[in-house]
């Protein structure tokens, strides 16, 4: 098994499935990960370990999800010199009736700035609410200055994403 390049890490449960769409992405990219649920405010020991930890479990890029008023990403940043993505979450409830997983108060817009507005001096690199998979492609990028095979993938990424626009387009012309 590969050594974990990247941390992913969210708030809760209820992250898992904006999260995922990260993991997929280092998935694409043959990036191995190791995913797990810290939560700052139910498990505030868990955090510092696991921010105090990272950097001798070899991660080089955390990435942190959470919702809310979303510490996570923040206080993981303010443990760690390990560059940090967080991700905004808005949270959605995707069992009928049941009352664990709430909407956000904010659309997301209350994450969004709760990991963005960083104080200076422990900054946190942030992607879109909910997007995840920008957070993945970011870590790719960060890995890439020091896995060149990585800086290859990335231009045939761009490739593809070139490519499935003039295909779309000539289909539109059709
Ligand atoms: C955040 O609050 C989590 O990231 C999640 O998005 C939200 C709900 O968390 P729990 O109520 O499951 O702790 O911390």
């Amino acid at each position: 098994m590969k050594k974990a390049l990247v941390g992913i890490i969210m708030g809760s449960s209820s992250d898992s499935k904006i999260m995922h769409s990260a993991a997929t992405i280092l998935d694409e990219f043959g990036v191995a990960h190791e995913d797990q649920i810290v939560s700052a405010h139910r498990t505030p020991t868990r955090l510092s370990d696991y921010a105090k930890h990272a950097e001798k479990e070899g991660f080089k890029v955390i990435i942190a999800g959470a919702g809310g008023s979303a510490h996570l990403p923040g206080m993981i940043a303010s443990h760690t010199v390990i560059p940090v993505i967080g991700v905004p979450i808005m949270v959605y409830n995707d069992k009928a009736n049941s009352d664990k997983f709430k909407f956000s108060a904010f659309g997301g817009l209350d994450a969004l700035l709760s990991i963005s507005e960083m104080p200076t001096g422990s900054p946190v690199v942030t992607v879109g609410v909910n997007k995840a998979a920008n957070a993945g492609l970011y870590a790719v990028k960060i890995l890439a200055n020091e896995f060149p095979e990585l800086r290859s993938k990335l231009k045939k990424h761009k490739e593809t994403q070139y490519n499935s626009v003039i295909k779309e387009s000539d289909e539109m012309r059709k």
